[in-house]
């Protein structure tokens, strides 16, 4: 009955695990439905810990037996794990117990993925292995045998002895449960090898099942890059003799950093220039970088409590950031990653499901992997760096890296060394991590005998549970430009503190147009009358690569925005702009494809409702569509040419110079399937030698209208691969007209390749239709209901994915009453499954209320 009654979790109840775990050590005999683990682990009284009873966490086992010292032991236990009386002296525990990793389709835990065995610890999945007290600040050496008749027996740390159907291996690093992975299979390597700069030669393998393993050779180049990056930029060594990763088909999330045995979501390892796009090369990049990066910052350095994931998360998305910028392009790895933070973090935090980077409660820690803890948490760390300078910021690294190696750490501790390290005071700072919601930024300006004083004030709108704000400190970044161009102030950052601050700037000729936020310096929402003019200025002068596209990227809103609320035709004088950015060949191509992206419909929805509108989705895609079609026109003359100029001759490579044209020449060919109906996107969708010019080409004529004979051909091309299957999934509905993305979404559904115990399947499908969001708020519901449908039949076998995609129903108090009304009755249609998880009745329960 445990979901009938789900407990809230609060930060202010931590209290220490009682007892130390000195050393694990686990037998596992593998087999489908009745795997036996036998766990044998030596507890230590702590002294001076809070008095407690003796409680192991344990899920979903069947106990065969538990001994103490020996003796036959007889607990109680309960849903959630087991007490029992133990000696006030160290003991040697033993138990065993019985799984079913067959039957396991919730993913947590030991399951099977295709016949193969593996993991999934974090948060809480070890609890589902064996009874443990499965928290991360409790941290033990681990060795492991496995015993089963599959080919590749793999765990953590490195192998110490194996034999004919068993392997054991000893991890030396002491390390929380949520780290612990087992992977048991019939699988191939793509091995290489690593020296580090100490001289540890370590062996790499990526691990696949047969028929994948040529496509390991990019995600291989891409971790011995990270090694190689971490060590010059951060001075972190790897510190086993071997690093494995196994690609995973059937996966809840990305991948996970278990130590020395990252596992994998296959569509974030495996890679060929057939079938990923350069999109997916770049992320696969930066998903091997993230894992590997976690070694030190989660893995060595792990959190106390899962109230302080942002610890790890903000930080290792802050080093994988770092790492793609500087493997491809700063400015365009930063305009994509703000492109990202305002899709979904502020779309998060503007709405029901808003909370604080360090949230204070929950109640089933999988629903709080969000893009708040991760990439908010992640700005944080950018503010950090900003204030306090980069010296300054590797310095205080260095200590904390000296100071917790080894410890299960909290904010507290990581703010204290940035303390220590520079002498300043960072009390108002960490009210970024208490508080929810984005600051708004206002700006007033004014200049009079040669000074330009420029006033901020913040203000955060109420998040639920916390009605008032207090101010935070806030880094600036600006630039005064000279209205000839020139730069009279180079970025200079501003610290404001109080809710209202002025700063002043004398001895100025002329009013300076201001360039304010640059590299966003700050994860704020800017408000600042500006005319058209200055935008446009900006975009063509500005020497910030961030605030010359934001420029563009405001111009293109208001314009849209007039288009939505009075009908305006779009606006000449911003695609006179845009077409100067795009003509001029002296930008990064990669810069003018980005500049060529509109605002999203869910971002202009956002920006309707705080106007103080009620945002139509119909009317919204409208807009996009006049505007991309006044677009094409516009640009008419100037696109064959952008798209000609920009083909990349010669051998395929995923890197940043081939991939910028590629986008370019790409973002040109969708403006001019709006010119020709489609005869350029299927010439080189018949030519296309790659995945990123065949996906592109099939987008256009989906969107054209014209995709049927694509659509089978591409079925039939790839029906053996089912990464490439899911992009056929996607690209449906994503490019389906508003009217019909429902009704293609179920037929989808219904498709014999469709399959709900699949993540990524389940994603590429029922995730496409929020994608499409006048289709998903289509006015006669059908979107809300097929999803709902779905929702409800995935939970009871996959709680977590569930209960991710509720988020599609975040935004839903921004519509109007009927659809307000529409997604209420899915809702609580929902709410009223028996049974339904705990993982999707806290989602929905937080957006419904
Ligand atoms: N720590 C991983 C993400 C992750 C989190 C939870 C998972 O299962 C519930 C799986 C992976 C990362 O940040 O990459
Ligand atoms: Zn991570």
């Amino acid at each position: 009955m445990k979901d009938a009654a789900p407990q809230t979790i609060y930060l202010s109840d931590y209290t220490p695990f009682g007892w130390t775990v000195e050393s694990v050590h686990l037998t596992f005999r593998l087999a489908p439905t009745a795997t036996r683990v036998i766990s044998k682990i030596r507890f230590t009284p702590t002294p001076n810990a809070p008095k407690q009873a003796f409680f192991l966490h344990g899920e979903a086992l069947t106990p065969i037996r538990c001994t103490i010292d020996g003796q036959q032991i007889t607990p109680t236990f309960t849903d959630t794990g087991l007490t029992c009386d133990v000696p006030d002296t160290a003991f040697d525990w033993e138990a065993e117990v019985e799984i079913s990793p067959a039957t396991n389709t919730a993913l947590e835990g030991l399951y099977m993925s295709n016949g193969m065995y593996c993991t999934q610890c974090e948060a809480e999945g070890f609890r589902k292995i064996t009874f443990y007290p499965d928290r991360p600040d409790v941290m033990a050496t681990f060795t492991v045998r496995i015993e089963g008749a599959e080919p590749v027996l793999l765990s953590n740390g490195n192998p110490i002895a194996q034999g004919d159907g068993w392997a054991e291996w000893h991890d030396p690093w002491p390390k929380p449960a949520y780290l612990f992975a087992l992977v048991a299979g019939d699988l191939i390597n793509h091995p290489d090898r690593f020296t580090t700069q100490s001289g540890r030669d370590v062996e790499l393998n990526i691990w696949v099942r047969p028929g994948d393993q040529d496509k390991c050779a990019f995600g291989m180049e891409a971790l011995k890059k990270s090694m190689k990056w971490d060590e010059d930029v951060y001075g972190r060594e790897y510190d086993l003799d071997i690093f494995n990763i196994v690609a995973v088909d059937d996966f809840n999330m990305g991948a996970m950093e278990n130590k020395g045995l990252n596992v994998f979501n296959s569509s974030c390892v495996l890679a060929s220039p057939d079938t990923s796009t350069d999109l997916n090369f770049e992320r696969i990049e930066a998903i091997i970088a993230h894992e590997y990066f976690h070694n030190w910052t989660g893995n060595r350095i792990t959190c106390r409590d899962w109230f302080q994931l942002c610890l790890k998360e903000g930080l290792t998305v802050y080093r994988d950031s770092q790492f793609t910028a500087d493997m491809r392009s700063e400015p365009v790895k930063r305009i994509s990653d703000v492109i990202q933070l305002r899709a979904r973090q502020f779309r998060e935090d503007n709405g029901p499901l808003a909370h604080p980077v360090r949230p204070e409660s929950f109640v089933e820690i999988n629903n709080f992997y969000t893009a708040t803890v991760y990439e908010k948490g992640a700005e944080l760390i950018g503010m950090l760096k900003t204030l306090v300078g980069d010296d300054a910021y590797y310095k205080a690294l260095d200590l904390y890296f000296t100071r917790h190696d080894g410890d299960a750490a909290t904010i507290e501790d990581w703010l204290k060394v940035f303390e220590d390290a520079t002498g300043r005071d960072l009390t108002q700072f960490k009210r970024w991590y208490s508080q929810a919601g984005t600051p708004r930024l206002s700006v007033s300006e004014a200049f009079t005998d040669g000074t330009y004083t420029v006033t901020f004030r913040q203000d955060t709108p109420p998040t639920p549970g916390q009605d008032v704000k207090d101010p935070r400190v806030i880094p600036i970044a600006v630039g005064l430009l000279n209205p000839n161009g020139d730069e009279v102030l180079p970025t200079t950052i501003l610290e404001m503190t109080e809710v209202e601050q002025s700063f002043t700037f004398e001895g100025l000729a002329t009013r300076p147009v201001p360039s304010i936020l640059r590299g966003f310096s700050a994860p704020v929402i800017l408000h600042r009358d500006s005319t058209n003019e200055e935008r446009a200025f900006l975009l063509a002068h500005d020497t910030d690569p961030f605030n010359k596209w934001e420029a563009g990227r405001a111009l293109a809103r208001d314009g849209l925005i007039r288009m939505i609320r009075n009908g305006d035709a779009p606006d000449t004088s911003y695609l006179d702009s845009l077409t100067a950015v795009v003509r001029d060949d002296t930008l990064d191509p990669a810069f003018r494809a980005l500049a060529l992206g509109l605002p999203s419909q869910d971002d202009l929805a956002q920006t309707l409702f705080d106007m103080g509108n009620t945002p139509d989705p119909q009317a919204i895609w409208q807009a996009l569509e006049t505007l991309k079609q006044a677009t094409a026109q516009h640009m008419q003359d100037l696109l064959p040419r952008i798209y000609a100029q920009y083909q990349v001759d010669g051998e395929y490579a995923p890197d940043a110079a081939q991939s910028g044209a590629r986008a370019l020449a790409n973002a040109a060919l969708g403006l001019l399937t709006r010119l020709d109906g489609g005869a350029q996107a299927q010439k080189q969708y018949d030519a296309a030698d790659n995945m990123t010019q065949q996906l592109a080409a099939f987008a256009c004529l989906l969107s054209a209208g014209n995709g049927d004979a694509a659509t089978a051909d591409f079925y039939d091309q790839w029906k053996h691969d089912r990464l490439v299957i899911d992009k056929w999934f996607t690209m449906q509905i994503v490019q389906a007209d508003p009217d019909q993305a429902a009704a293609i979404t179920r037929t989808l559904t219904a498709h014999p390749d469709f399959s709900m115990k699949n993540p990524n399947r389940f994603r590429a499908t029922l995730g496409a239709l929020a994608m499409n969001p006048a289709g998903f708020h289509h006015a006669s519901g059908a979107g809300y209901a097929v999803l709902a449908d779905w929702l409800i039949q995935l939970d009871p076998l996959n709680p977590q994915t569930t209960a991710r995609m509720c988020s599609s129903f975040e935004t839903w108090k921004r519509y109007d009453p009927d659809r307000q009304a529409l997604i209420a009755t899915q809702l609580d249609r929902i709410l009223a499954q028996p049974g339904l998880s705990r993982d999707t009745r806290e989602m929905v329960d937080r957006i419904r209320k």
